[in-house]
C-alpha cells in the first residue's frame, strides 16, 4: 500500500476519509488538522503547511491527502512545493473509480470523469506556461501543452458519443424486458449501505462485496422472486457518495438512469451509521433521486444491518432522519426478507387489494398465529 499523510479540518470527523484513503490503496500514516482544507495559495494556511509537508517527507509518504476541494494552483503549489503528489478529495475518489472499473462501460464512465477534473487543471497549466512560472508538462513548452489540452477535448467528446451508444443499448434491453411484462426493481444508497449484499441474498448471486467504497460501478439484472409465485427484475447500480461534485454523477448518468425507469426504488440505508453521518446520507440520496425523478411513491425505505443495531436502533434512526415507513432487514443474516419481498409486492401493485377491515383482520389474526406458534 502506497503510504499518505491525511489532512483533515480541525472539526472533522476523519473516519470517511481513512475509509476512502483506504478504498483508493491507501495507507494513512499520520493525520494532520488543519483549520480548513481549500484555503491560502497551498490549500492550507502557509505555516501549517509547512509542518505538513515536513512532517510527510518525515514519515516516507508519497501522497498528501487534503481531504477537501483545492482549485488547480492551489494543488500545483502545494505539488510543487512538498515534492510530493497531492490529492484533494475528488482525485482520491477518481483513483477509488479507476481501481474498480472493471467493465468497459465503467472504465468509459471513470475515465469521462477523470478527464472533466483534468481539463481545468491542464487550463491552470497552460496559464503558467505563458507566464513563465512553470517549464510545461514534463518538460514541454506552452505549444505542447496546449496541444494535450486539445487532445484530453476531443478525447472527451469521443467517449461522450460512445457511452451514449451503452445509453442506447440499454435502453433497448429495458424495452425488451418491459415487453416480458416483468416489473423493474433497482437498489439504490450510499455505498457501503449494503446494496449488493442484498442483491446477492434476493438473487442467490454473488457479485463482489468488499467493505470498502464503490464496489460496485457497473449494473447488474437478475430475476427474482417475490414470493406468491410472482417475479421481476432486480438491478444492482453504483451507490452514492455524499458531495460529490456534479460532474462525477453525470459521468455515471448511464448507469444511474437505471433508477429513472425502476417500477420500485429500494433505498438501502445503513442504520448502523451514527445518525449524523446516517442523515448526510440520506440527505444525498434522496437529492440524487429527485434529480433522477424518481418519484416518492416507487422508492421504499429499507433500513439494512439491524443484526448490529437491533429493531430499536432501526426505529430510532428512522425517527431522526423522519422516515415513517420503512423495512428493517439485516441483507447479511437474511433477517427481514419475507416482509421487504411483500412490501415490494405492495408498491408493485401485485397485492390483490382487500378491505381496509379484512386486512386489519387479517393482520391481527397473522399477529396471534405467530404468538401461538412461538407458546409452548
Ligand atoms: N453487519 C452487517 N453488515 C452488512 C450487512 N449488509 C452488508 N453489510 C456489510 O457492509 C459492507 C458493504 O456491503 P455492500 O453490499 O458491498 O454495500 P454496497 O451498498 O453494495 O456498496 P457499494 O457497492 O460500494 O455501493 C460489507 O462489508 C458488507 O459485508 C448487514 O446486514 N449486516
Ligand atoms: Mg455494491
Amino acid at each position: 500500500m502506497r503510504r499518505a499523510l491525511l489532512v483533515v479540518g480541525r472539526e472533522e470527523d476523519p473516519s470517511e476519509a481513512i475509509e476512502l484513503a483506504e478504498s483508493a490503496g491507501y495507507e494513512v500514516v499520520e493525520i494532520e488538522r488543519a483549520r480548513r482544507v481549500g484555503e491560502g495559495r497551498l490549500g492550507i494556511s502557509s505555516g501549517k503547511a509547512e509542518e505538513v509537508f515536513e512532517r510527510a517527507r518525515e514519515a516516507g509518504a508519497e501522497a498528501i491527502i487534503m481531504y477537501g476541494s483545492l482549485s488547480s494552483s492551489q494543488a500545483f503549489n502545494a505539488m510543487k512545493e512538498s515534492g510530493l503528489s497531492i490529492l484533494d478529495r475528488d482525485k482520491l475518489v477518481l483513483e477509488i473509480f479507476a481501481r474498480n472499473a472493471r467493465t468497459p462501460e465503467a472504465k468509459l464512465q471513470v475515465k469521462l470523469a477523470e478527464l472533466t477534473y483534468e481539463l481545468p487543471r491542464l487550463k491552470e497549466l497552460i496559464r503558467r506556461v505563458r507566464m513563465g512560472e512553470q517549464p510545461g508538462l514534463y518538460g514541454y513548452g506552452e505549444y505542447e501543452v496546449e496541444k494535450y489540452y486539445d487532445h484530453i477535448r476531443r478525447m472527451r467528446v469521443r467517449i461522450l458519443e460512445e457511452l451514449e451508444r451503452y445509453r442506447r443499448h440499454r435502453e433497448v434491453q429495458r424495452q425488451g424486458r418491459r415487453r416480458w411484462g416483468m416489473p423493474l426493481i433497482s437498489l439504490a444508497g450510499h455505498t457501503g449501505a449494503g446494496k449488493t449484499t442484498l442483491f446477492n441474498a434476493l438473487s442467490n448471486e454473488r457479485r463482489p462485496v468488499t467493505g470498502r467504497a464503490f464496489t460496485t460501478l457497473t449494473t447488474t439484472t437478475r430475476t427474482i422472486w417475490l414470493g406468491d409465485g410472482r417475479r421481476a427484475l432486480l438491478t444492482d447500480t453504483v451507490g452514492f457518495l455524499s458531495g460529490l461534485p456534479h460532474y462525477m454523477i453525470e459521468a455515471f448518468h448511464s448507469t444511474l438512469e437505471e433508477l429513472s425507469y425502476a417500477d420500485a426504488v429500494l433505498l438501502v440505508i445503513d442504520a448502523s451509521d451514527d445518525p449524523e453521518i446516517a442523515a448526510r446520507k440520506y440527505s444525498t440520496s434522496i437529492e440524487i433521486l429527485q434529480e433522477l425523478s424518481v418519484e416518492q411513491r416507487r422508492v421504499l425505505h429499507v433500513l439494512n444491518k439491524v443484526d448490529v443495531v437491533g429493531a430499536g436502533g432501526a426505529a430510532g434512526l428512522a425517527e431522526e432522519l423522519g422516515i415513517g415507513d420503512y423495512v428493517a432487514i439485516s441483507a447479511r443474516e437474511g433477517l427481514g426478507l419475507e416482509e421487504l419481498r411483500r412490501r415490494i409486492r405492495g408498491i408493485l401493485g401485485l397485492e390483490a387489494e382487500l378491505p381496509a377491515g379484512a386486512r386489519a383482520s387479517r393482520a391481527a389474526g397473522g399477529a396471534r398465529g405467530r404468538g401461538s406458534r412461538a407458546g409452548p
